[in-house]
């Protein structure tokens, strides 16, 4: 095949790709619909991106720039445009940030024409990644992220370990970013870290992530909350545990803020991430849980288990067994578009709407922490339904047969 046709093959299948309508999965759990098709994926990268387009440099329209995945995307909705920070990660396993917009929300997700150039601090980071963009009350857009850079302690030999910290910029458009020194806090390491969009008396208030190492929470973790004066020089000096890991749970190794919580009239509404360990490795699932507008740093509902979890093709990928969300948008009419990102891999969107979701987490029953206080749960719930199948008029349940 010669340069020109290949490139006119390339990017039918691009343009195909990008335009291709996505299919709400209806039915569902009630609580919010799947979507058939991933809203980005690697293929996404833009052709420009990926290959030398000058036929006397790239006779064979080599990849020159390969992309891995595109994947844990902050979100805001701005002008109209649903737009996701997407991390995207080359083949040389550096993850940056790159902005994705779309009409819907749903499908047509198209990347601008440049990823974002983020400034650096006199500490150049190694790699950045799962950037939370926040919309605060003081006017500017913050991305917060995680950036990762070798272990000063690592032993001589040892290539793997690494330091995590949260960085921090700030932007108006998304295009133009002002780095800020990174947060400094009294935990070796740092993930996961959120910047609630309201001011909390009077201060910036903070999701944390502590933990010991590099993928141990250790004898930390759990979902941390500071305050900070400044986000300019931003430190917190005491982290409270707000939700907390707990054995025999979802979210027994560790867990992390997912997005900024969304403020509702019940209470301030979080998703999050839990993981716990397997024969097969960890697997990450989301969950989401209330706190109270008035004290925020309490939570006052949190449904037992997991709310969206690895499914089909999701669980596979570069990293298995893996959901993990840091991004959502609510939308003036009350629909919320969940991002979610499957085995560290592609991008998926659920939608719901405020009311559901207020509702699963209102009146899901919590974590009894035992099988017996499950069974006593699911018997509660037979025991009401069919009590009310007894009401003339509304016998709406299936007979199920019993051995005698
Ligand atoms: O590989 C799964 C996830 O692992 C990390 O999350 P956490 O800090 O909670 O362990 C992050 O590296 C995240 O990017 C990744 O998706």
């Amino acid at each position: 095949m010669n340069f020109k046709e290949r490139l006119n093959q390339l990017e039918k299948a691009y343009t195909k790709l990008i335009t291709r309508q996505n299919e709400k999965q209806e039915l569902g759990n009630g609580i919010y619909y799947r979507y058939k098709y991933p809203v980005l994926t690697a293929q996404h990268a833009p052709i420009f991106w990926r290959y030398d387009l000058n036929p006397e440099t790239n006779p064979y329209l080599m990849e020159r720039f390969g992309i891995n995945a595109a994947f844990n995307a902050g979100a805001i909705k701005l002008g109209g445009k649903y737009l996701l920070v997407v991390r995207v990660e080359g083949l040389d396993r550096k993850s940056f940030f790159a902005v994705a917009e779309s009409p819907n929300g749903t499908d047509n997700f198209k990347f601008w024409d440049h990823p974002v150039t983020m400034p650096e601090t006199e500490d150049p980071d190694i790699n950045v990644y799962d950037m939370r963009v926040v919309q605060h009350e003081d006017g500017w857009i913050y991305g917060l992220f995680c950036t990762e850079r070798k272990d000063p302690d690592a032993k001589p030999g040892d290539e793997s370990s690494a330091y995590a910290q949260c960085g921090i910029a700030r932007t108006h458009d998304l295009v133009t970013w002002e780095r800020l020194p990174d947060l400094k806090t009294n935990s070796p390491q740092q993930r996961n870290v959120v910047l609630h969009p309201a001011f909390y008396h009077g201060k910036y208030a903070l999701y944390t992530r502590p933990q010991d190492s590099f993928i141990e929470a250790g004898t930390r973790g759990g979902i941390g909350f500071g305050l900070t004066d400044s986000m300019e020089n931003a430190v917190v000096d005491e982290e409270v545990i707000i939700d907390e890991k707990r054995y025999h749970t979802v979210y027994e190794v560790k867990n992390g803020q997912g997005p900024a919580p969304l403020k509702t009239q019940k209470g301030w509404l979080h998703l999050a991430h839990g993981v716990r360990n397997t024969a097969a490795g960890l697997r990450y699932v989301l969950y989401l849980f209330l706190t109270d507008l008035q004290d925020i740093t309490k939570v006052t509902h949190k449904p037992a288990g997991y709310f969206i979890a690895p499914e089909g093709k999701e669980r596979v990928g570069d990293v298995s067994n893996v959901t993990f969300a840091n991004g959502w948008i609510l939308d003036d009419d009350g629909t919320v578009f969940i991002y979610y990102a499957s085995s560290d891999t592609r991008m998926h969107v659920a939608t719901s709407t405020l009311d559901q979701l207020l509702d699963y987490v209102v009146n899901t029953p919590e974590d009894g922490f035992r099988s017996a206080a499950s069974v006593q749960q699911l018997n509660a719930l037979i025991d009401r339904n069919l009590a009310y199948s007894a009401i003339p008029g509304k016998n709406f349940i299936l007979k199920t047969s019993k051995v005698s």
